[in-house]
């Protein structure tokens, strides 16, 4: 993968290669990716990044039990491959230090701005004016956001919150002063993040209740340790290392990306298949059938858990399918009258998927804002660049393959595109490109069509879904994102 970070043309001798100035935004996965690649080839880069410390999700989710669910070996950058896991599922801390030790050896700290938020942006003069919440304001050729979808925090209001005696906050945004062991702790939400807090709560807390307005399909994922010896293999042959990459990939690729994407797939097939006999493990009959969902396996985004089910019939655990009608001073009060008394509440309520970059203002050529570009659902050619934005693109951004493939790998791929475009700013061909507005308005027909077939719209409701209904993801093959990444058609972008 990395041959295709590298493929372009320019290196950092190249002509004028110094004298284009990239804004990157955010100093998580993708933006050290964007990072390191710019700097390792020359460009004057500058990251701004609003919090204190790198990592994105990694840094801001600090929950017990938090894990990645995506094998670790796979979840690492091709350009620096970490034979040191210590598990097949990396939990966080692992992950963050990860993370912070690729920017450190990319050289990337003396770049990154830290605790300067960008809050507008704006096309100005054939440049891009960035301004952060301190007041600052800088010119840039291009810039490159790397905002995360999972970042803004979605926090319902529940009636009452205000007089919960006990301390209630969102799952990414962890209060670690607070007390859990022996304490009555609940939980609401049933997604990933409410899975792993199953798991580590449960046995902590003298009570624990697990708030479920929607049953979720479970899919078991094995996680094993990796001995000292096989650390050293990984080590010492760096191509043992590669194959175990390229093991999950064809597993994931094969597998799950081919599932989603197809609803009559043997792939989803097999996955529902394995998610129903892991559900017979749970052996109240009672209890199964309210753990039971009712839509298809994968129309949202699978939990992936060994030990959910084990957890949620521990003697402390109490799952609650009546719906949450008000907060109260002691706890909860569900619809059927019971209050569930509490000393901490956690909201494992996900995130708004459909902010990006927001609520930076971004204003492009002529003024175009977009947040109306981006009214009905936010939408990017190839989820990378959007008409009347030049030189402004996106990694992870709107209609990125985010619920198909490996994250890192996307990004990866999205970077060595982006990179290909600047080549030509680099070799004076033009000074600005962004894709048109018939190429965008072809990609976004053509995926709104291949969405029809998809598990997403299968009569669930979920993070994918825009307003519309329509998934906000990518919803073709692999294969064709490969090839699509793979070398920009040039006639799709306007240039000047
Ligand atoms: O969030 P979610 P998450 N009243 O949006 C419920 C990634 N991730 O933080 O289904 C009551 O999945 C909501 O209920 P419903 C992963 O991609 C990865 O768990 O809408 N309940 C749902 O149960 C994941 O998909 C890892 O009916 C309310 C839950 O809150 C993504 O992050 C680990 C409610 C939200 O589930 C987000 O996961 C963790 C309300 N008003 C997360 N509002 C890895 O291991 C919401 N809910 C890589």
């Amino acid at each position: 993968m990395d041959d295709a970070v590298m493929s372009t043309t320019a290196g950092p001798d190249a002509v004028g290669v110094r004298s284009i100035r990239v804004a990157v935004i955010g100093a998580g996965m993708a933006g050290i990716l964007a990072g390191s690649k710019l700097h390792e080839r020359g460009f004057a880069c500058t990251i701004f990044e609003k919090a204190h410390q790198v990592g994105g999700t990694w840094r801001d989710n600090t929950y017990p039990g938090l894990a990645c669910d995506v094998p670790a070996h796979w979840y690492t950058y091709s350009f620096a491959r970490n034979p040191d896991w210590n598990s097949t599922l990396a939990p966080g801390p692992e992950l963050h230090a990860y993370f912070t030790r690729v920017a450190k050896n990319y050289g990337l700290f003396p770049l990154i701005r830290f605790g300067e938020e960008v809050v507008r942006v704006e096309r100005l003069d054939g440049q891009w004016e960035v301004t952060t919440a301190g007041g600052q304001r800088e010119r840039f050729d291009v810039v490159i956001t790397c905002t995360g979808i999972l970042h803004h925090p979605n926090i319902p209001h529940f009636e009452g919150v205000e007089t919960f005696e006990g301390r209630v906050f969102h799952s990414s945004q962890w209060d670690h002063s607070v007390p859990l062991d022996g304490r009555r702790v609940g939980v609401v939400g049933t997604g990933s993040t409410a899975a792993q807090l199953t798991v580590a709560l449960a046995p902590r807390a003298s009570r624990f209740d697990l708030f479920q307005r929607t049953a979720q399909w479970v899919m078991p994922r094995p996680n094993a340790s990796y001995s000292e010896e096989e650390k050293a293999l990984f080590r010492a042959d760096p191509r043992a290392l590669e194959e175990l990459v390229q093991q999950y990939r064809s597993r994931s690729v094969d597998g799950y990306a081919a599932a989603v994407i197809d609803v009559d797939s043997p792939q989803l097939a097999e996955i529902e298949r394995l998610c129903r006999e892991n559900l017979e493990t749970v052996r109240d009959p009672g209890l199964r059938r309210r753990l039971t969902p009712s839509y298809r396996a994968a129309c949202k985004r699978l939990v992936i858990s060994n030990d959910f089910y084990d957890a949620i019939q521990h003697p402390n655990a109490n799952l609650v399918t009546s719906a949450i009608e008000r907060i109260e001073p002691q706890g909860v009060r569900t619809a059927d009258g019971v209050l569930h008394d509490l000393d901490v509440l956690v909201l494992a309520t996900g995130f708004r998927t459909d902010r990006f970059i927001r609520p930076a203002k971004v204003l492009g050529r002529n003024g175009v804002d977009l947040d109306e570009v981006w009214s009905t659902s936010p939408i990017a050619y190839l989820a990378v660049s959007v008409p009347d934005f030049p030189n402004f693109f996106f990694l992870n951004g709107p209609n990125s393959p985010v619920g198909n493939f490996s994250a890192i790998e996307t990004c990866e791929r999205q970077l060595a595109y982006v990179l290909q475009l600047l080549d030509g700013l680099l070799t004076r061909k033009y000074q600005e490109v962004s894709v048109t507005h018939e190429a965008l308005r072809r990609f976004e027909d053509e995926r709104r069509l291949a969405a029809k077939k998809t598990v997403w719209v299968t009569g669930c409701d979920s993070w994918y879904l825009d307003k519309e209904g329509v998934p906000s993801s990518w919803t073709f093959s692999y294969g064709r994102f490969v090839e699509e990444m793979t070398r920009p058609r040039m006639q799709d972008f306007e240039k000047r």
